[in-house]
C-alpha cells in the first residue's frame, strides 16, 4: 500500500510538468493577441487535424486600456481585475473557444499574470476592458477587491519603488518590475484571490498556465498559491490531473536569480535556447551548426523535463525581455524556418511555436521605436483572422504554425516522439544532420557552398518525401524526393542558395 502512496504522490507531483496535450501531440503555439472566436476555428479547422496540442492565449483579464500610445499590445500585462473580458472577446465566448478547442483535443494555456496589477502612473477611472473603476495611486482596484493592503509598497528597499539591480533578489521579487504595481503574494488573502482566478479557468477547462515575471515573485509564494489549485476539469482531463505549469523566469547565466529555484512548481522558460540558436544560424561569434552535437544540457541549458523552448516569444521578437540581436523571428524567414525546423527536430524540451502578427517597424539608432504597437485593428477593435485560398492568413496576422516548413515540423515531432537522438553527422562546419531512431531524420546545410554526401539515416529502406519543399499528397510527393537503401543510406543533395536549405523525412512521409 505504501508503495502505490508513493506512486500516487510522484504521480501528482509530476503532473506540473506534464502538458496534458493528447497522446502524440508535443508542441503548442502561442496565438498572441488573437481573439477567443478565431482561436476555437483555429482549433476546429486547422490545430486538430495538424497535430498541434494547444494554444496559449493572451491574458484573458480585464487589464488597464493605454491610449498612449494608442492601445500598445503590452497593455494587457496590466491587470485592473480578473474578470474575463478584454480585446479578444466576453468571458462567454472564451468559455466558448475553451469547450470547443478541448472537444478536438487542443488544449488551453493561460497566460496569467498574477505578479502585479498595473502600471503606478495609470492613474485612475474606468478606462478599462470591462470599465471596471480602479485607482493606481491609491492601490485600489475594487472589481477584485485589492486595496493598498494588498501590495509591496512597504516591502521594496529602493528609492524609486522600482526594481534597479537585478542582482538584489528581494527588489526583483518586492519591488515594482517597470513601474507595476507589486502584489504582496506572502498574503494568504492575496495567494487565495489568485487562485480563485486560477480555479475559475481550471474549472472552465484550461490545462494549465504560463505564470508571467514568475521571476519577481519568490518561489514558495508561488508554491502556496498552486497548492490551492483544483484539478483539471473532468470532462476532458483523466482524475486527479494537475494543471500543466511552466514560468517565464529570464536566466541567462548572468543573475543571481536561476531557473532552478523555480522547478518545484513546474516547467521554466529556457530563455538560453532562443539566444543561442539564434547565434548559431547566424554563424556570429565564430558559432557553427557543427558544435549542434551536443545541444541541450550539453549547453547548460536546465533539464529537459523542466524546460519549455522556443525561437522567439512576443517579448523578444519585439526587443522586449531577454534574447537580444540574435534572437530569430518571422522577419527572418528563411533562417527563422531552419531554427524552428531545429527545435521541433531535437528531442529537447517541450516546444512552443509563436505566432505574430506584422506591424510597421521603425528602426532608430538601432531600436524599433514602433515595438509597442498593438495588434492589427480598425479602431481598436482586433481584426478577425482572415484565411487565404492558399491557407496563409490574411489581415496581417502573419500565422507561422501555418507555414509548410513549421506545420510540417510540427507533425515531424509527433511522428518521432519518443525516439532517441541519432546518427549525427557534420562537416565540421554548417552542414550536419541527425535521427530520431528509425522515426525520422533532417539535413541541414548552413554553408556557404553545396552538401552533398550520402548518410546513414536510421530510417527503413524506401521513397520518402521531403516534408520541407512539399507534401505526401495522395502517394504523391510535392517536392524533393529521398531514396533510403535497405542499409539505412541516402544520397542528400541539398544547394546553399536553395530557398529552403534543409531536408526532412519521416516514418509517415514515406510513399
Ligand atoms: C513606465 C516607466 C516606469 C514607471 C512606469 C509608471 O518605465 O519606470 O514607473 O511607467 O507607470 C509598460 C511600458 C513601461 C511602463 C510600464 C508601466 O513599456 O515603459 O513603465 O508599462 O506603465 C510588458 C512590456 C513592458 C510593459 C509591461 C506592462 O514588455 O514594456 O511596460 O508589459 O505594460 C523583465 C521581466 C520579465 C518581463 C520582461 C519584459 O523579468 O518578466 O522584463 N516579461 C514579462 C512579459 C512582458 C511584460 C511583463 C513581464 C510585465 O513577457 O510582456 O512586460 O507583465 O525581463
Ligand atoms: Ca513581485
Amino acid at each position: 500500500m505504501k508503495f502505490l502512496l508513493l506512486l500516487s504522490a510522484i504521480g501528482f507531483c509530476w503532473a506540473q510538468y506534464d502538458p496534458h496535450t493528447q497522446s502524440g501531440r508535443t508542441s503548442i503555439v502561442h496565438l498572441f493577441e488573437w481573439r477567443w472566436a478565431d482561436i476555437a476555428l483555429e482549433c476546429e479547422r486547422y490545430l486538430a487535424p495538424k497535430g498541434f496540442g494547444g494554444v496559449q492565449v493572451s491574458p484573458p483579464n480585464e487589464n488597464i486600456i493605454v491610449n498612449n500610445p494608442p492601445r500598445p499590445w503590452w497593455e494587457r500585462y496590466q491587470p485592473i481585475s480578473y474578470k474575463l473580458c478584454t480585446r479578444s472577446g466576453s468571458e462567454s465566448e472564451f468559455r466558448d473557444m475553451v469547450t470547443r478547442c478541448n472537444n478536438v483535443g487542443v488544449r488551453i494555456y493561460v497566460d496569467a499574470v498574477v505578479n502585479h496589477m498595473c502600471g503606478s502612473g495609470g492613474g485612475a477611472g474606468t478606462s478599462s476592458t470591462c470599465g471596471s473603476y480602479y485607482n493606481a495611486g491609491s492601490r485600489d482596484f475594487p472589481a477584485v477587491p485589492y486595496s493598498g493592503w494588498d501590495f509591496n509598497d512597504g516591502k521594496c528597499n529602493t528609492g524609486s519603488g522600482e526594481v534597479e539591480n537585478y542582482n538584489d533578489i528581494y527588489q526583483v521579487r518586492n519591488c515594482r518590475v517597470v513601474g507595476l504595481l507589486d502584489l504582496a503574494l506572502e498574503k494568504d488573502y492575496v495567494r487565495s484571490t489568485i487562485a480563485a482566478y486560477l480555479n475559475r479557468l481550471i474549472d472552465i477547462g484550461v490545462a494549465g498556465f504560463r505564470l508571467d515575471a514568475a521571476k519577481h515573485m519568490w518561489p514558495g509564494d508561488i508554491k502556496a498559491f498552486l497548492d490551492k489549485l483544483h484539478n483539471l476539469n473532468t470532462k476532458w482531463f483523466p482524475q486527479g490531473s494537475k494543471p500543466f505549469i511552466y514560468q517565464e523566469v529570464i536566466d541567462l547565466g548572468t543573475e543571481p536569480i536561476k531557473g532552478s529555484e523555480y522547478f518545484g512548481n513546474g516547467r521554466v522558460t529556457e530563455f538560453k535556447y532562443g539566444a543561442k540558436l539564434g547565434t548559431v544560424l547566424r554563424r556570429w561569434n565564430g558559432e557553427k551548426m557543427a558544435y549542434l552535437k551536443n545541444w541541450g544540457e550539453g549547453w547548460g541549458f536546465m533539464p529537459s523535463d523542466r524546460a519549455l523552448v522556443f525561437v522567439d516569444n512576443h517579448d523578444n521578437q519585439r526587443g522586449h525581455g531577454a534574447g537580444g540581436a540574435s534572437i530569430l523571428t518571422f522577419w527572418d524567414s528563411r533562417l527563422y524556418k531552419m531554427a524552428v525546423g531545429f527545435m521541433l527536430a531535437h528531442p529537447y524540451g517541450f516546444t512552443r511555436i509563436m505566432s505574430s502578427y506584422r506591424w510597421a517597424r521603425n528602426f532608430q539608432n538601432g531600436k524599433d521605436v514602433n515595438d509597442w504597437i498593438g495588434p492589427p485593428n480598425n479602431n481598436g477593435v482586433i481584426k478577425e483572422v482572415t484565411i487565404n485560398p492558399d491557407t496563409t492568413c490574411g489581415n496581417d496576422w502573419v500565422c507561422e504554425h501555418r507555414w509548410r516548413q513549421i506545420r510540417n515540423m510540427v507533425a515531424f515531432r509527433n511522428v518521432v516522439n519518443g525516439q532517441p537522438f541519432t546518427n549525427w553527422w557534420d562537416n565540421g562546419s554548417n552542414q550536419v544532420a541527425f535521427g530520431r531512431g528509425n522515426r525520422g531524420f533532417i539535413v541541414f546545410n548552413n554553408d556557404d557552398w553545396a552538401l552533398s554526401s550520402t548518410l546513414q539515416t536510421g530510417l527503413p529502406g524506401g521513397t520518402y518525401c521531403d516534408v520541407i519543399s512539399g507534401d505526401k499528397i495522395n502517394g504523391n510527393c510535392t517536392g524533393i524526393k529521398i531514396n533510403v537503401s535497405s542499409d539505412g543510406k541516402a544520397y542528400f543533395s541539398i544547394s546553399n542558395t536553395a530557398e529552403d536549405p534543409f531536408i526532412a523525412i519521416h516514418a509517415e512521409s514515406k510513399l
